[in-house]
């Protein structure tokens, strides 16, 4: 299934992420970043002297060209599933791991995998959807380079309940820098939404509304693992194209 997903499993960094950061910083980053942290020091002395807008500005966006390099570095990308109960985030999860499927039990807290795929390193994080669990949600939100909401598409009675958590989450501001992804999955049980499921969620959840985020919807099965890779392209195009385009 691996080879089929076109995933590689690796081993999960000991080191957390914001403590590799720091090390990486403190052992020395390359000459072109102590170059640019010169020029940006001097910058942020003119801006005393001078038009101190468009210095800090400058001194910003200097900031910001600096943390791309190193992601670029990097290429590391935290994405975050969520979604209600029962919504298949588990078995997108273990599918994608080339897990067995067939026995998945209710999440109560977390999981997470570090998978590579296309030369970029996925953290992917899966939180329990249970609604006594969700307050715990915001826990996870910081760092996210994407948001994978994963809905079930045979799940009618709770679409409304979705739609309603959906739009709570793109509020948070913690979130807001995040490529959205929408996975309608169970497309392959006879009761999910109709034959054009995808248009059909997408209304429902009114996915046309949203104006703050890059977002995409795309119907799939986590069983049969249909889609599964299509979609996870479309987020790593839209996260690298945002994040890891230098200068
Ligand atoms: N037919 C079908 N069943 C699926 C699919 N994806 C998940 N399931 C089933 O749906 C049930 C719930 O799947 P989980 O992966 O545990 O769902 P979850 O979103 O992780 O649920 P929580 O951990 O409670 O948040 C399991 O019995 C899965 O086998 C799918 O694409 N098709
Ligand atoms: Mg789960």
């Amino acid at each position: 299934m691996l080879q089929t997903l076109g995933l590689q499993n690796t081993k999960t960094r000991r080191r957390s992420r914001r403590g590799f950061k720091c090390g990486f910083i403190l052992r020395g980053p390359p000459i072109f970043i102590q170059k640019t942290a010169c020029v940006l020091l001097l910058n942020r002395r003119v801006c005393a002297y001078n038009n101190a807008a468009f210095y800090s500005q400058t001194f910003t966006m200097g900031l910001l060209t600096i943390l791309k390099k190193m992601k670029h570095k990097e290429r590391e990308m935290r994405l975050l599933m969520l979604g209600l109960d029962n919504a298949g985030k588990t078995t997108i999860l273990k599918k994608f791991n080339g897990e067995d499927v067939s026995t998945i039990s209710p999440t109560l807290g977390f999981n997470i995998k570090t998978l590579e795929h296309r030369g970029f390193k996925l953290n992917i994080w899966d939180v329990g959807g249970q609604k006594s669990l969700r307050s715990y949600w915001r826990n996870y939100f910081e760092s996210t380079d994407g948001l994978v909401w994963v809905v079930d598409s045979a799940d009618r009675l709770r679409l409304e309940d979705c739609r309603k958590e959906l739009s709570a989450l793109l509020l948070e501001e913690r979130l807001a820098g995040a490529t959205l992804l929408v996975f309608a999955n169970k497309q392959d049980l006879p009761g999910s939404l109709s034959k054009d499921a995808i248009r059909e969620a997408s209304l429902v959840l009114a996915l046309d509304e949203i104006k703050t985020h890059h977002w995409c919807i795309v119907g799939c099965s986590a069983v049969t693992g249909e889609n599964l890779l299509s979609g996870v392209d479309w987020l790593l195009d839209d996260i690298a194209a945002r994040i890891f385009t230098v200068d």
